[in-house]
């Protein structure tokens, strides 16, 4: 180790002397070796302090887990320096595949300046914290967020779910002078690396130019905005005929807080409100597992018994060792749920705090897909062990969630059994629309806030109000009570002090219906698409698993091919499959004034 510290030394002061190619005779292939070695044994570091912050917050891990971040920023800032002697050259593509990555290879560019550096990492370490240790306390009675999401979830009290609401957004304020100063230093880090700023470089992650990017990512909203449109408009006479038309009203936007998630980014848990035919189809999962009683680790069976009926192998022991499956009473940890696939992809972990609720049980099945996608593609070098981009690892497991129809529920023993009828057919699709459409506006949004912040046409005191302006347009929702440049609301969501960019959950939406179609056909499935589950089908397990393995090997245009035999990312498959749907929504809707 020793003496590559003396080589990557002596490269970068060559470098700085002369950027020609001869200065050094490392080719590039090479360089990309070395640099494949040496990004393997940093992260070994790096995973290990992370997960101790994220499962333990005190002082201390803040400190240990800033230092490996600051460590692997100045190893990535050198090399993306060391790489530049190999720009215009003509080289393998797998080579030059290799370099665009290391140089897209962080999600938090530092700048070089060491001052700097070390106060971003602390920054972006602290900020990640505060959300993970963020209480609304009245005297000394203090939630967390997970008991203020379960009155988000389950009460429908106007005023009590009025106040966990705004309860939990009082712990974003003390983020918002650390987000502009974290604002500036990270595009310092991204300027250095050459992009205009921390939007752009996100955007830069898509096998395209990021304006293409911009462009692509719009036009899929278009498509699916009108599904967005219907439901908003039935969710709104509903919820005016549940909590009366003076608190919801008909012509405008939709409370943000009695919508069953503190979000209001996924709606299901106001099912009961909305059933189409209340006592149709038995999909109350929820109770099936409280009356069986199942353990966080026995969900996590259920999924990953899912996975293997496809083919694919049993997670390892250490999965069920070392995993974090609820919440610790005695420390602060960071609950919001994650897989982790540290050692190359041998050492696979989740990080959740399992409650017993059928959204949960998906959230795991979701994350098993991260894990079985970080162990399909452990064989591959470390600079292509990801996703072929971030909305494919997003996707994986919500495909499967997507087999988690009636009859499968059914097979497994969470519901009593699957009706068969058109009825139960609509109620089936309402209660995964409020999952799978409602988010979509709110998973565009997101980054539409933050490419604005990160290029500046959003200044700082703007923050709030530029929110919900992006709230209002794209859900048509509204705060319950007047919010105001005191409020600093964007930091009270996980991704925003996390730092991890949101588009990926928007495009996933999308990709996950794709993937289903092509993996159903796969299997042979004949009818509705939304009636097909793999469970069981090894043909569509090894054509996943085969898509899988090649990580971010190629660009995902190719990897899409492969599995759907399109390179196009495309909404027609989420909107056929909810078509049944949509008809009886517009049914609903006949003589009502939709939009606001
Ligand atoms: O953050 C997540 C996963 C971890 S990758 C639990 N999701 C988004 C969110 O919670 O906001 C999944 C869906 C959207
Ligand atoms: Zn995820």
């Amino acid at each position: 180790m020793k003496k590559l510290i003396t080589m990557v030394a002596g490269i970068v002061i060559v470098l700085s002397a002369c950027s020609d190619r001869a200065a050094t005779d490392e080719t590039a292939k090479e360089f990309v070796a070395r640099a494949n070695v040496e990004l393997a044994e940093l992260s070994i570091e790096t995973d290990a302090a992370s997960w101790v912050r994220a499962t333990y917050i005190t002082r201390d891990t803040a400190i240990i887990a800033a230092a490996a971040r600051e460590k692997y920023a100045k190893w990535h800032s050198n090399m993306v320096r060391q790489a530049l002697q190999y720009e215009g050259l003509e080289l393998a593509p797998e080579t030059r595949r290799a370099i665009d990555l290391l140089k897209l290879g962080t999600s938090l560019p530092t700048p070089s300046d060491p001052a700097k550096r070390k106060e971003l990492t602390m920054i972006a370490t602290e900020l990640t914290g505060m959300y993970g240790a963020g209480r609304y306390c009245k005297g000394t009675d203090c939630r967390g967020l997970d008991e203020l999401e379960d009155v988000l979830f389950n009460s429908r009290d106007f005023d009590e779910l009025e106040d966990a609401w705004i309860g939990w957004r009082t712990i974003s304020p003390p983020m918002r002078e650390k987000y502009e100063r974290y604002v500036e230093l990270v595009n310092e880090g991204a300027n250095e690396l050459g992009y205009s700023d921390l939007g752009e470089m996100w955007r830069a992650g898509f096998d395209m130019s990021p304006a293409e990017f911009t462009d692509e990512a719009s036009r899929l909203w278009e498509q699916v905005k009108p599904l967005y449109s219907e439901l908003h408009c039935a969710v709104r006479a509903r919820l005016g005929e549940y909590y009366g038309a003076d608190k919801v009203p008909q012509d405008g936007l939709i409370p943000a807080h009695i919508l069953g998630n503190m979000w209001a980014q996924e709606w299901s848990f106001i099912y009961d409100i909305m059933e189409p035919y209340p006592g149709v189809a038995d999909l109350d999962v929820d109770s099936a597992l409280r009356t069986k009683n199942y353990s966080p680790q026995e969900m996590v069976r259920s999924a990953e018994n899912f996975y293997v009926s496809l083919g694919m192998e049993r997670l390892p022991d250490t999965f069920w060792e070392r995993s974090q499956f609820s919440k610790p009473r005695d420390r602060d940890v960071v609950c919001h749920a994650s897989a982790w696939g540290l050692d190359g992809g041998n050492d696979l972990r989740i990080k959740m705090c399992i409650k017993q609720t059928y959204d949960e049980l998906r959230v795991i099945y979701h994350e098993l897909g991260h894990n079985y996608y970080q162990s399909a593609y452990k064989d591959q070098a470390p600079l292509f062990r990801g996703g072929a981009q971030s909305g494919f690892h997003e996707a994986i497991g919500d495909t499967i969630t997507l087999s988690m129809t009636p009859q499968y529920l059914q097979d497994v023993g969470l519901i009593g059994s699957a009706a068969e009828s058109e009825q139960a057919v609509i109620n089936g699709q309402m209660q995964l629309a409020l999952d799978k459409i409602a988010f979509l506006p709110f998973a565009k949004l997101i980054d539409e806030w933050r490419w604005g912040v990160f290029s500046g046409e959003i200044a700082p005191q703007d923050y709030n109000k530029a929110w919900w302006e992006l709230r209002t347009r794209y859900q048509g929702i509204a705060p319950p009570v007047e919010r105001s440049e005191a409020n600093f609301d964007p930091g009270a969501k996980y991704h925003i002090p996390a730092n991890v960019s949101y588009t990926r959950y928007f495009l996933a939406r999308i990709l996950q219906f794709q993937f289903q179609r092509a993996l159903c056909e796969t299997a042979g499935h004949e009818g509705d698409l939304a009636s097909c589950s793999i469970y069981g089908n090894k043909e569509a397990g090894d054509k996943f698993l085969a898509m899988m393995a090649s990580g971010q090997s190629e660009p995902w245009q190719d990897a899409l091919e492969k599995l759907t035999g399109t390179r196009e990312m495309d909404a027609t498959a989420i909107i056929d499959y909810f078509a049944p749907l949509m008809s009886y929504l517009k049914e609903q809707n006949a003589g009502r004034e939709c939009g606001w």
